[in-house]
């Protein structure tokens, strides 16, 4: 993306295809293309606000706001202690941002409760990249390569609207000749570009893998040598797929066995094979291990770690990579050390100047975060600073979460617009975005794009990093804060040297010059041992060795469990949620946008004409979707495109229509993702649009008591 100041279009930025750009070709999609307008919307916050005598947020000055938000934290903290006060940051922050954020948790706060919305993305699969592989990096190849295999098995991803530009590498797949498989239960825009879809009830990915691994097994297709000579722990994977016969994954799944077969053939018979998930198996209480089984379907066959084959996982947000790797995460350091290992702290703690044991321990997960907000009790978080997410709409049982939210102490948010979440703190501070300001971001391949700032920001925004800085200063902390992005990421070179995400070979002036760099790219001392010059970065891992101890890949022996909450009498339906292409997550920043709401008006429930039926509901009636946290409601979309047994809202709205009113989060034990992808519901023909859920008042302005 290039940008460019052109006074005639929207806060004086015009958002341009750049066809040479290596991540998108230059193709963008219409949030992309509409995204100068979210610069100049007419709500776009200029000026912090303050919850005064009235009850009110009103308008302030900096220096009283951040003077309030110092001293709404450090109360918290001297009357209940540094783990009372949290911090919850978003994968759409730049890596120097991030890194901020948490060495002023750890630091200033003395805190060890950060966490951020990316926990709610990828961590799922995340956490399988890092058990399988020793590294979690989402693709261990450059999107590019794409084309140019034999066959991808996308998992409950839908690039047609949630990654427009990437759907070109997928049709690209296909004019050259190879297969694309779509699983997925709905027939999406993007399974119409399939050559084969797959249509699992949701929460079933996991006996799906594990039935075609099985045959796999049974037709002789494993890769012998390749298990042998580079990963561990076959034996039991093979046992936990040998128990998932087809018949019996038939049952579970709903995917016919000649179709499975067919699955097995297609990505054997090709040359080279890549699977590769988004949210669909990952947003589930079994997500990490239904990575690892996709994961083992690759490893069984030699799919990894050779050209053009392999596992990944298509990311999110802006920054989904780079906001994982640099300590906004609750167990987690710059450079992808770990929180609670020994090494990791001695070696951030020197960067940082300070004894290791002045860092906190691991923290609690997003949802576990969120679910101690207000407690009174010894472990409560009972002050919060918020940025870059929108849990009242975006977090799962989102009514609790707007509760627990309500009930803090302190809560202060910065953000570009007064969202959902904002709209409840006592003070918001507005700060600038992207185009106003420079940074770096990590792509879903790891490779590091430095965006340039563009256009100056309205008058009275700041940036996060300055916001951190001042908050700092206040607290005690005059240096080590930088406001300059590029100071900060020479500090966050060093402290993620040696680190799995190593950029301490990376330079803002390498980035521009290169189109950017794919990590790990360490330094290298001039003239030293390499000689010849400059680390040339990673654009492809584990061609030689994976990133474990061993150098092999470690197999997962998981075999199928049931979701958390499964369907009965009074829950008889599966409620699955997901994206639409004109929205942006809990869009509180595309609904500001006129052209995108025309595209995407409201929320709805989409479900199939046999149920339709049964319900007695035509196209556009109102209908009321009810779970054990709580009712939605929104108009029937009805459509061939999905299983009968299951409905599909998108998540983007707040008020009556807030599929999060009706999520359940039951978590993964080793992720802590929250099961997004999939609860119980009922559906009813709501008889008025006054039966919503009377906690449910995310529509209103609803200004916290006190
Ligand atoms: N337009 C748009 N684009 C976006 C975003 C946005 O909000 N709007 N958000 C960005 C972010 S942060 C993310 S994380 C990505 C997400 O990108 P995706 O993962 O592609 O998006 P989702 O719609 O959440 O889910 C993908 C698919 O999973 C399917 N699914 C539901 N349940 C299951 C299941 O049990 N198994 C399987 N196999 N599939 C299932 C859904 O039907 C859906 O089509 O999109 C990014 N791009
Ligand atoms: N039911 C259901 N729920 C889901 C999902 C699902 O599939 N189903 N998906 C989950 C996923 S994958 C994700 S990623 C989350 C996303 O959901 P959220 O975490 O709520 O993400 P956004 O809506 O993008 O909120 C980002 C906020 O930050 C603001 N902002 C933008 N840029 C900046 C900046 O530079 N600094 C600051 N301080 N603020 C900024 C925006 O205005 C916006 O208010 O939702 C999750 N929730
Ligand atoms: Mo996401």
């Amino acid at each position: 993306m290039n940008l460019r100041p052109a006074p005639e279009t929207a806060g004086g930025v015009a958002v341009e295809e750049r066809a040479a750009f290596p991540v998108n070709r230059g193709a963008l999609c219409g949030k992309g293309r509409t995204a100068p307008q979210v610069l100049a919307i007419g709500s776009r916050l200029t000026t912090p606000l303050v919850r005064g005598a009235s009850g009110e947020l009103e308008p302030a000055g900096w220096e009283e706001a951040l003077d309030r938000v110092a001293a709404g934290l450090s109360a918290t903290r001297t009357a209940h202690g540094p783990d009372a006060v949290g911090v919850f940051g978003g994968g759409g922050l730049t890596n120097e941002k991030a890194y901020a954020l948490g060495k002023f948790t750890r630091l200033v706060l003395g805190s060890s409760q950060i966490d951020y919305n990316g926990r709610f993305c990828m961590s799922s699969a995340a956490a399988a990249g890092t058990r399988a592989f020793g590294v979690d990096r989402g693709l261990p190849f450059p999107l590019a390569d794409i084309p140019s295999t034999g066959c991808v098995i996308l998992v409950g991803s839908n690039p047609a609207e949630t990654m427009p530009p990437a759907l070109r590498y997928f049709t690209g797949l296909r004019e050259n000749g190879g297969r694309l498989i779509v699983v997925d239960p709905r027939r999406t825009r993007t399974a119409e570009h399939a050559d084969l879809h797959l249509a699992p009830r949701p929460g079933t990915d996991l006996a799906l893998a594990l039935g075609l691994l099985h045959l796999v097994v049974a037709e002789g297709r494993t890769d012998e040598e390749f298990i042998a000579a580079r990963t561990t722990g076959w034996p039991e994977a093979r046992a936990a797929a040998m128990a998932h016969w087809p018949e019996l994954v038939e049952r579970i799944t709903g995917v016919p066995v000649p179709l499975l077969r067919e699955c097995v053939r297609m990505f054997c018979d090709a040359p080279s094979s890549m699977v590769l998930t988004a949210r669909g198996p990952e947003q589930q209480s079994k997500g990490t291990d239904t990575v690892g089984a996709w994961i083992n379907l690759c490893l069984a066959t030699g799919r990894a770690g050779r050209p053009l084959s392999g596992y990944g996982c298509l990311t999110g947000q802006g920054n989904g990579q780079g906001g994982r790797e640099h300590g906004q995460k609750a167990d987690q350091l710059p450079g992808y050390r770990m929180l609670a290992d020994p090494a990791a702290r001695a070696h951030v703690a020197g960067v940082w100047g300070v004894d290791p044991a002045v860092l906190p321990g691991p923290g609690r997960s997003a949802y576990e975060l969120l679910d101690a907000l207000g407690r009174d009790t010894p472990d409560g978080v009972r002050a919060l600073l918020l940025l870059a997410s929108n849990p009242v709409v975006s977090a799962p049982r989102a009514a609790h979460v707007e509760e627990r939210m309500r009930a803090l102490d302190f809560l202060a948010v910065c953000d570009v617009v007064l969202s959902e979440s904002a709209r409840l703190a006592d003070v918001v501070l507005p700060v600038t975005q992207w185009a106003e300001e420079t940074g770096t971001l990590t792509s879903l391949e790891g490779r590091v794009l430095l965006r340039r700032k563009a256009v100056d920001p309205p008058p009275g925004c700041r940036g996060d990093l300055r916001v951190l800085h001042d908050l700092a200063a206040r607290l005690g902390w005059e240096k080590g804060f930088p406001t300059d992005p590029e100071e900060v990421f020479e500090e966050l070179r060093r402290a993620s040297a040696g680190g799995k995400a190593d950029y301490s070979g990376i330079t803002y002036r390498r980035i521009a010059e290169e189109d950017g760099v794919f990590w790990p790219c360490p330094a290298t001392a001039e003239g030293g041992d390499r000689g010849a010059g400059p680390h040339p970065g990673t654009p492809r891992l584990f061609l030689d060795r994976f990133a474990t101890p061993d150098g092999r890949a470690r197999f997962s022996p998981a075999v199928h469990r049931p979701a958390a909450e499964e369907t009965d009498a009074e829950y008889p339906l599966l409620l699955t949620t997901g994206r639409v292409l004109a929205q942006y997550q809990s869009g509180a920043q595309t609904r500001r946008v006129a052209e995108l709401n025309a595209a995407a008006p409201g929320p709805f429930v989409e479900l199939h004409p046999r149920l339709a039926e049964r319900l007695g509901a035509a196209e556009g009636d109102l209908l009321s979707v009810v779970s054990r946290r709580g009712r939605a409601m929104a108009p029937a979309r009805i459509t061939t495109g999905i299983r009968a047994d299951t409905v599909f809202m998108p998540f983007h709205w707040p008020g009556a229509g807030r599929a999060n009113s009706l999520t359940n989060p039951a978590l993964d034990p080793v992720s802590r993702m929250p099961e997004f992808k999939l609860c119980a519901v009922r559906v009813e023909r709501a008889e008025t649009a006054g039966d919503g859920d009377p906690a449910d008042g995310a529509g209103r302005a609803a200004p916290r008591p006190g």
